[in-house]
């Protein structure tokens, strides 16, 4: 099996444009006439689904945002009755309202064909035992791939996340295929097999899908040495129905977006200003054909770039990169952009873990960085000597990265916390407020 919808997967583009089109036309007379919170946004900017022809006049609509969901809360989005809903899932939400979304029996389809799209483009078929290693329960990410693991009839293994010596027990016994988890957790996981002495052809794992959270080329070809796999991307978000948005193929260059049921923008996220196709924006998602929960040019904060360029696998889908992280989450050190992305890259360039924590902190008005790495076990028992210029060489190669000088700790193995879902990289404390 190489596609799981072969007949939209490779749809011709300009087929697949006459379907956004109609659908959208759709899409944008449900919003207007169910969601009044909306409808009124669109009222002020003197709109009406009469002027939405097309994917071309996208740009007309209102955008919205995060802060749009918090103010409508719990309901206020909802575009079907509740008694037509059969699931909500929800945001891990650190800081005020958690983000609900709500899903009708066809929208949880969609959700679930989008995924099983994913596990196909990863090699996945009826004959592999997919380990769904994300969090089950409010995330999406253990309930949206363990629904497309079913809809391709793998053998699916409902771990959700931690208990790791549980997961290599079943990932033994079971001979688990496919792994499904944060890249973050998949690194941890390649880490415990290696301390107990299990080398990658010892396990059956042949591909992972990891996403939820950036991750760098260089960490995808230190996962993918450590379990013997090959590792695709998966993004999405509870938004817009949760992962399988977008996924990687064989190429392993880029993400193809579902086209058939998001609709992707690239815009200026100062200005708001849709940009070319190729130029590095926020990504904006609408959705085209979603019952309970539909969303018009909802804004995600997510910075990354799209391309149409023909794929070597012979979808037609348009393609995003890895997003290179969050407008929101970006940090501004001394007035510099810093991505933990980027942090991440020199690091793994430099022999070291992708294991680390940033500590933003302000002193006498002036931003401080320090980064805590943790040393390699054969590097432990280094003289002070030869630790303290090893934090030197790193200083400078981050330095060159960054543009600003952070200061590097090296600390012992296994001193970090691990995590088993998002990993939290980045503590500030600043208080800029
Ligand atoms: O993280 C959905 C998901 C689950 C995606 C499992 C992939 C796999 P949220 O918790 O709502 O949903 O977080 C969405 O996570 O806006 C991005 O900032 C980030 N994100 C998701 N996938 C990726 C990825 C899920 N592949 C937010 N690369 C998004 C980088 C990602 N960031």
């Amino acid at each position: 099996m190489r596609y799981y919808q072969p007949e939209i997967e490779t749809m011709r583009v300009s087929e697949l444009e006459a379907m956004q089109r109609e659908k959208l036309q759709k899409q944008v007379r449900h919003v207007y006439a169910n969601v009044p919170y909306y409808r009124e946004k669109m009222q002020a900017k003197h709109v009406t689904p009469d002027d939405i022809h097309g994917v071309e006049d996208l740009y007309k609509l209102p955008l919205i945002s995060k802060g749009d969901l918090r103010d409508t809360y719990p309901y206020g989005l909802l575009a079907v009755p509740l008694k037509d809903c059969v699931r909500i899932q929800s945001t891990s939400g650190t800081t005020g309202k958690r983000v609900i979304a709500y899903y009708t029996q066809h929208d949880l389809d969609l959700w679930e064909d989008c995924c099983a799209r994913a596990i196909v483009a990863a090699g996945g078929t009826n004959e592999d035992v997919c380990q769904v290693a994300y969090g089950y329960g409010l995330f999406t990410g253990g309930s949206g791939l363990h629904g497309g693991s079913h809809r391709v009839g793998c053998l699916t293994l409902p771990m959700s996340s931690g208990n790791t010596d549980r997961q290599i027990q079943f990932m033994l016994d079971l001979k688990a295929t496919i792994l499904c988890c944060t890249p973050s957790y998949a690194a941890y996981i390649g880490e415990v097999l290696h301390e107990r002495g299990i080398k990658p052809e010892d396990i059956c794992l042949k591909a992972g899908i990891f996403g939820a959270e950036p991750w760098t080329e260089e960490m995808r070809r230190e996962i993918e040495a450590s379990l013997g796999i090959h590792a695709y991307d998966i993004y999405g978000l509870t938004e817009t129905s949760g992962p399988g948005v977008a996924f990687e193929c064989a190429a392993q260059n880029g993400m193809h977006i579902c086209e058939d049921h998001f609709v992707a923008e690239i815009i200026d996220p100062e200005t708001e200003e849709v940009l070319p196709i190729g130029s590095e924006g926020e990504l904006v998602f609408t959705s085209l054909d979603k019952e309970a929960f539909p969303l018009l040019r909802y804004r995600t904060r997510d910075i990354c770039r799209l391309t149409r360029e023909k794929c070597s696998c012979g979808r037609t889908h348009i393609k995003m990169c890895k997003p290179m992280g969050r407008s929101d989450d970006m940090m501004i050190i001394r007035g510099v952009n810093v991505f933990p992305s980027q942090i991440e890259t020199v690091l793994i360039n430099e022999g070291y873990s992708p294991n680390y924590q940033i500590l933003l902190d302000r002193a006498h008005n002036t931003d401080t960085l320090d980064i805590n790495v943790e040393l390699s076990p054969e590097w432990f028992d280094d003289t002070i000597k030869n630790i303290s210029m090893r934090e030197k060489n790193l200083e400078a190669a981050l330095r060159t990265m960054l543009g600003i000088g952070p200061k590097v700790h090296l600390v012992a193995p296994k001193s970090l916390v691990r995590s088993e879902g998002k990993a939290v990289r980045v503590i500030d404390k600043r208080n800029l407020q």
